[in-house]
This record gives C-alpha cells, structure tokens and sequence, in this order.
C-alpha cells in the first residue's frame, strides 16, 4: 500500500477489502471487468423499473449471449470454456445488477445446456446447444413439484413407454424461465428409476401458467408447467443418466453459481450503504463517524470477504476435480445467508429511503428471499452438511 491511506489504495475496500483480485488470473480479472462494466452500463439502469414492472428484460437475452455468458464453462457447441471462477465471477457480476439476471442465466448455463451436454445425446448436444449458447433457445428445469419441492424424490409426474415413444404426465411449479422457454428439461418418474426429458414448447398437451403477483424476484419469469399425455420420441430423453443423481448433479452446478451470485447482489447493497452513511447527516455528523454504524459496517464486510474466499476455494476444488457436492451445499448456505442479512440491515441503515426502489437493498433483500429457498432451502442445506458429517440422514 506504501503511503497510501486505505481509501485510496487500487481495489475498491467495499466490495475487495482482502485484495481478492491478487488471487485472480489476468483472464479472470479481464472477464469479471467485462461483465461489470456490462451491468454497470445495461442492467443497473433498468433494474429498479424492471422490478416495479414485474417483468424480467428479456432485451438484455442477446446482449448476454453476445457476451459468451450463456452455458460460459462448456467447451465447444459455441460455448466459451470458461474456468470455474470466471464462471462465478460472472454470476456474481449479474447478481450486482439482479438476482433475477443471474437466475435467468443459472438456469439456461447450469440447469439446461449442463444436463444436456454432460447427459445428452450427440444429436441432442448438436441440436441444442450452439443454439442455447447464442440464446436463440431458451430452457427451463423443471425438477420442483406443487407437493414439495425440498423431496424431489417423491416425484409424481411420469413417463410411460408407448411403443418406441414416452407419454408424460404431472405438472411442476416455481419454474424460472418457464413462460419464455422453447424447451424445458422436464424430470420424471418412470419403471426405469427418475429420467429427464426435453420436453419443446409446441408439443401437444404442453401448456404453461405464469406466477404472478410476487413479492420477489419479480424481474424473472415464473411459472407452473402442465403436461397431459404429452407424447414424446425416444430421441427426447436425455440418454447418458438415470436416477436422481441426474437432476441432482445440475443443481450443483446452480449452486456453485448462486455461491458467487450473491456476493453480488451483498456487494450492490454494501456499497450503496457506505454511500450513503457518508452523507447522511444525523445528531450534527455523518452516520459512517458513529460507532455502532460501523461495526455493522465493518461485519458486512468482514462476511463479504469471508465468502469471496469461501467461493474462490469452491472454484479452484472443482477445477481440480475435488469438490464435494456437501462443501456447495456449505457455500450456498453460508453465503446467502450472508447477503441476505447484510440486505436486510443495509435496508434498515437506509432508513426510509431504504424502502424506495431508488435504491437497490430492498430488491435485493427481497430477491434473497427466493435465493434462499431455491436451489436448496437453508434447512436442506444445512442438513446436507450434517449427514456428510454425521454420516446420518436426518432429512
Ligand atoms: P440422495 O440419496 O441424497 O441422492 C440420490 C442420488 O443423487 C446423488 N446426489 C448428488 N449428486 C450430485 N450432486 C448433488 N448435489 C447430489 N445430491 C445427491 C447421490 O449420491 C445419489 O446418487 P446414487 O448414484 O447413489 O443414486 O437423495 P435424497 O432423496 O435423500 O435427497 C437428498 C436431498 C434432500 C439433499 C435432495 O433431494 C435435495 O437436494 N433436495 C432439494 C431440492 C432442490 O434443491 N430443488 C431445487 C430445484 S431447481 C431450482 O430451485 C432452480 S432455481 C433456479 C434459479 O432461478 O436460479
Ligand atoms: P418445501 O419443500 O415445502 O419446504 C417448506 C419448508 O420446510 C422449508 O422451510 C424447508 O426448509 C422445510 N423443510 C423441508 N424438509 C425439511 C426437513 N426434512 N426437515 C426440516 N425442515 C424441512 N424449481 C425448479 O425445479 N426449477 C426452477 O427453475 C425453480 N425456480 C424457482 C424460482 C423461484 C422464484 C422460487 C421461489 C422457487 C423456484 N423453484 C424452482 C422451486 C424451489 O426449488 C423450491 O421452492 C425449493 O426447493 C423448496 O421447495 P418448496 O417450496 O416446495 O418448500
């Protein structure tokens, strides 16, 4: 640092106080600039408007995929081959700008482009990806039942063999990118144990329900799914897994990128606050010159670094093939339990202007309400981290 105060060292102290940039290769910190710039210019302008509107920017799908964000760690089919941490730092750019954003982007990179390049056909890879990759094609996952989404293993929807074809019937719910979606990755029940399909959006016996009126996430789409006895080829079915291992596997993957993703979206709350704590004036001196204020400061940021580090070890085991889908379940829990709090104590230190959409933490805090229950509620991840522990199942 030589003579320079901590305020005006290099790297911005609200969002990197451990210099977690030195960790970073030069394509790393070239990839994270280019999408922060990105969200700074494209998402952030509009996001506030978004929300308000209840509808997610599905102008910004071909500036993502121009970009190389979609399906950004596949190598091949047009797809970038990003390492893992230029992979989280994407997400956790996007989820600076909205939760919704990086949710959109999880599912068509994590939860649709995943299953179908690591369980798909050659046909099924050809077909699909290079034109998920350039976002001609949106997916959707839908792997959550109006029974309870936390058991997916008591699945009801199915798929009966006709012949050479499959029929589905069920239906799913709390599905993102379900309205927009040109196909869904549909998991169901069959006498062959759980298998995934991809189900197209024009299929006979198809239909979609969008979810309104919510309180969160309210910039991304929605929505149930309904099958009834939709016919589909052989061809469908996602050939390379049986089991609940399948849809299991992709929810890692989504869970590896919410880790990064909210960090964003604490980050995007942090920096606003110590913003505004400079300014505001109260009792004759500024909010950030008063003790207790800044030991809340001081924690958002103490938990802000410790999950930037959490995510970067998370990022390097998986590069080397070492990671554990238990130490994923620990990064999605600890880390947005973090930005959950921290966007909720920003909102407060806001005051009332904390509930205003001119500024970012109430719609983030609120998003991270969703953030918190997809994927894995807290609970389960909790548990997750108990039986690898104990060696127990206590679900
Ligand atoms: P369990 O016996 O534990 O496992 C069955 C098989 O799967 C394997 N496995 C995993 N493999 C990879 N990654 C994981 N995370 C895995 N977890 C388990 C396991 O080894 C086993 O394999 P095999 O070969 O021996 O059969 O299964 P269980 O029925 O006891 O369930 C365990 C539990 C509760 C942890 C699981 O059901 C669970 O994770 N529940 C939560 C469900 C969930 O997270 N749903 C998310 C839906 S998608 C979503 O929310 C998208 S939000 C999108 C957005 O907008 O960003
Ligand atoms: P439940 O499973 O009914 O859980 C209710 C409560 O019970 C929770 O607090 C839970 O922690 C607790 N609980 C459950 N089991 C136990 C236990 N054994 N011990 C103690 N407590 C327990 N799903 C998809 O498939 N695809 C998507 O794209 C998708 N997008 C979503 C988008 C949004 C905005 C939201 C809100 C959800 C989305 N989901 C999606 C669904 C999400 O994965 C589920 O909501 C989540 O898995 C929890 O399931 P549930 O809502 O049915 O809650």
């Amino acid at each position: 640092m030589g003579n320079a105060t901590r305020t005006e060292v290099e790297s911005p102290l609200a969002t990197d106080f451990l210099n977690i940039r030195s960790l970073l290769s030069e394509d790393e910190i070239t990839i994270q600039e280019a999408v922060a710039r990105f969200v700074d210019e494209r998402v952030i302008p509009l996001m506030g408007d978004a929300f308000d509107e209840h509808r997610f920017p599905q102008e910004l799908i071909p500036e993502i995929a121009e970009m190389g964000l979609l399906g950004c760690s596949i190598d091949g089919y047009g797809c970038a081959g990003l390492n893992s941490a230029c992979s989280g730092l994407v997400c956790q750019e996007l989820e600076r700008g909205d939760s919704g954003i990086r949710s959109f982007t999880s599912v068509q990179s994590s939860l649709c482009m995943y299953p179908i390049f690591t369980y798909g056909s050659d046909e099924q890879k050809e077909r699909w990806l290079p034109q998920m990759a350039s976002g001609e094609v949106i997916g959707c996952f839908g792997l959550t039942e109006p029974d309870g989404g936390s058991d997916p293993g008591n699945m009801k929807t199915n798929a009966k063999r006709d012949g050479s074809d499959w029929v589905l019937n069920g239906s799913k719910a709390w599905i993102t990118n379900g309205i927009m979606a040109d196909i869904a990755i549909v998991w169901a029940s069959t006498s062959e144990g759980v298998r995934g399909f991809i189900v197209e959006k024009d299929m006979p016996g198809y239909t979609t329900r969008e979810i309104t009126r919510k309180f969160s996430l309210r910039a991304s789409d929605t929505a149930e799914l309904f099958f009834d006895n939709v016919r589909l080829p052989e061809a469908s079915m996602l050939p390379g897994v049986r089991g609940l291992r399948g849809p299991l596997s992709c929810l890692t993957q989504a869970r590896f990128g919410i880790a990064w993703g909210v960090i964003g979206a604490a980050q995007a709350c942090f920096s606003e606050v110590l913003e505004y704590t400079k300014v505001r004036e109260l009792f004759g001196r500024p909010l950030s010159h008063t003790q207790t204020v800044q030991l809340r400061l001081a924690d958002m940021s103490r938990r802000i670094s410790t999950a930037q580090l959490l995510a970067l070890q998370l990022a390097r085991l998986k590069d080397n093939g070492q990671l554990h889908h238990s130490q994923v379940s620990m990064s999605k829990w600890n880390n947005t339990r973090m930005a959950l709090d921290i966007a909720r104590d920003a909102r407060d230190l806001l005051g009332a202007s904390g509930i205003s959409v001119e500024f970012c933490a109430i719609r983030h805090m609120l998003n991270l309400e969703s953030v918190v229950t997809y994927e894995g509620t807290e609970t389960i991840h909790e548990l997750i981290v108990g039986r690898e522990l104990t060696g127990h199942n206590a679900f």
